[in-house]
């Protein structure tokens, strides 16, 4: 089984859309087994964007995904990180399919409703910024067997 971190961006708060979002990765299968509410601080928002230090639009989502209240959690299942960024869409909602979160919702570049862990490197890194081992909850469901490998 694997692991992801999902935040539902400052936008996805705003919009009241934290049901909606989180109800989409529930009815797939997957396991919510960390979640909470916070501004995530600059520092912190800095480093998990690392990648992105040198492109335009870095220090405006910096900006965005400071501003305000995040849903951050972890999730997890059957190919999690594929199945959350299937489910996310494109990274642009204009560009995103109807169906997906991001072309559901979103018709902005950059305010994009979601995040999702890109590959299992960027989960292992991601999961620790933001969760500490004892926040990730193990604990078993009814149907855990039908959403089994
Ligand atoms: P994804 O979130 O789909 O993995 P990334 O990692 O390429 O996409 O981009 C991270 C975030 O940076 C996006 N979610 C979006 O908010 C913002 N972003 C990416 N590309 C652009 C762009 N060309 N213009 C504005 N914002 C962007």
């Amino acid at each position: 089984m694997e692991r992801t971190l999902v935040i539902l961006k400052p936008d996805a708060l705003q919009r009241r859309l934290i049901g909606e979002i989180i109800s989409r990765f529930e009815r797939k299968g997957l396991k919510v087994v960390g979640l909470k509410l916070a501004v995530i601080p600059r520092p912190l928002a800095e480093t998990h964007y690392a990648v992105h230090k040198e492109k335009s639009f870095y220090p405006s989502l910096l900006q965005f995904v400071t501003a305000g209240p995040v849903v951050l959690m972890v999730l997890e299942g059957n190919k999690a990180i594929e199945v959350v960024r299937k489910l996310m869409g494109k990274t642009f909602g204009h560009q995103a399919e109807p169906g997906t979160i991001r072309g559901d919702f979103g018709i902005s570049s950059q305010f994009n409703l979601v995040h999702g862990s890109d590959s299992p490197e960027s989960a292992e890194r991601e999961l620790k910024l933001f969760f500490k081992p004892e926040e990730l909850l193990r604990y078993p469901l009814i149907d855990d067997p039908w959403m089994a490998e």
